[in-house]
């Protein structure tokens, strides 16, 4: 069998680092786009990079930047991949409202640069889009399919739905290999720290161990489908190695709240949550999406993939693996 080879972007967020790993496992040769930062560590793939079996050998990094049209044509064609993951681009939500139109370049614009690359340089590659929950913003139906309608509420959610369609169009057009993947949150220990549930778990542990005295929220009552990164790239691959590209909602089907997730992470510690958790509006996003949990039937049935775990577990493993930080840094 042909050696596969994926390209990633985004190779270094939590997607692009557990995606990785599970490619390597898989005997893929990975290639991961990096941006050009002051700092060369790269903190979740850094165990990667620093084993000299792996790094050099089929895992390999590029600079790049998703503005950079010159530079993505180029690694593309240098690299050659049999599959490309498009995962890279400003992911905050709350902050595509303060910096909207860099995160609609790259969470809309780049795309197309990716999808017109494919086009020209090789049709058949196989082309994962980084989907979200975001673009049924105010859904129409709940839980939503892939069928729901898109009505987006945010600047990141109005960019991803134009990525969405244009990767459908790209598909039906050119009879192109490109999934969306229509993914609801996913968490992990490895989540960016300003994403609520890391947030959270954060907080939750440092406040036990009297490293901090409090921890300051936006709106408790927001309810999301939150699911296990780990588990999300699997269904990610997955879309790759069907034998028809199309869209899948990944999902859990379970909606709980920022209170409930503050709750059940308190606890862990044992510790009452009401007397640290403090509300300050500045965290409020101007609209939120609402109704947002995901029917995962399709991904299901075709792709045998299916969400594991429990969402008290998933608050457990972020809450202990920040205990466990803070445990190595003290010895
Ligand atoms: P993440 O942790 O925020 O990672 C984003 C990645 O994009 C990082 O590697 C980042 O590089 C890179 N990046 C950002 N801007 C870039 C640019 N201009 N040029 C090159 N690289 C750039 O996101 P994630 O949670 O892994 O999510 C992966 C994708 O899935 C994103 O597109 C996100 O919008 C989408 N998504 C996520 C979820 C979720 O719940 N996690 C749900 C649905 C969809 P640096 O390391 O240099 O910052
Ligand atoms: O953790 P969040 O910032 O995630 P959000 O907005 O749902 O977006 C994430 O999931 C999407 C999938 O639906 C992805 F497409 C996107 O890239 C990203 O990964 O916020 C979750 C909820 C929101 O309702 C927010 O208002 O938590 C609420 N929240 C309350 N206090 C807070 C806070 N969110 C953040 N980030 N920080 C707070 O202090």
């Amino acid at each position: 069998m042909a050696e596969k080879i994926a390209l990633i972007t985004g190779i270094t967020g939590q997607d692009g680092s557990y995606l990785t790993e599970l490619l390597l496992q898989k005997g893929y040769a990975v290639h991961g786009i990096v941006r050009r930062t002051s700092n060369l560590l790269r903190s979740r793939i850094e165990h990667l990079r620093r084993d000299a079996k792996i790094y050099g050998k089929t895992l390999f990094l590029h600079y790049g930047d998703l503005s950079d049209t010159t530079t993505l044509r180029r690694i593309f064609r240098e690299v050659g991949p049999s599959e490309l993951y498009h995962l890279a681009g400003q992911s905050h939500v709350g902050l595509s409202f303060e910096i909207p139109e860099s995160t609609c370049d790259e969470a809309g614009m780049a795309t197309l640069r990716l999808l017109e690359i494919v086009r020209d340089q090789s049709p058949s590659v196989k082309f994962y889009h980084a989907s979200t929950s975001e673009i049924f913003g105010n859904a129409s139906e709940s839980p939503q399919t892939e069928e729901t309608a898109m009505r987006p509420t945010s600047p990141y959610g109005c960019a991803k739905a134009f990525a969405t369609q244009l990767a459908r169009v790209y598909r039906q057009s050119y009879g192109m290999f490109v999934c969306n993947g229509i993914l609801y949150n996913h968490e992990s220990p490895r989540r960016g720290e300003n994403f609520v549930t890391r947030k959270v778990a954060r907080a939750a542990a440092r406040i036990s161990r009297g490293l901090d005295v409090d921890l300051v929220l936006g709106n408790l009552e927001s309810k999301r489908d939150w699911g296990r990164a780990q588990d999300y790239v699997v269904a990610i691959w997955l879309m790759l190695q069907h034998g028809k590209p199309d869209d899948y909602v990944v999902a859990t089907g379970e909606a709980h709240s920022v209170r409930d997730f503050v709750e059940a992470a308190f606890k862990v510690v044992d510790l009452p949550w009401k007397k640290y958790v403090k509300r300050d509006p500045a965290f409020d996003r101007p609209i939120e999406p609402t109704r947002l949990v995901g029917c995962a039937d399709k991904i299901r049935k075709t792709l045998a993939w299916k969400p594991n775990g429990s969402f008290e577990q998933l608050v457990r493993e972020m809450v202990e693996a920040e205990v466990e930080t803070i445990e190595k840094l003290k010895s």
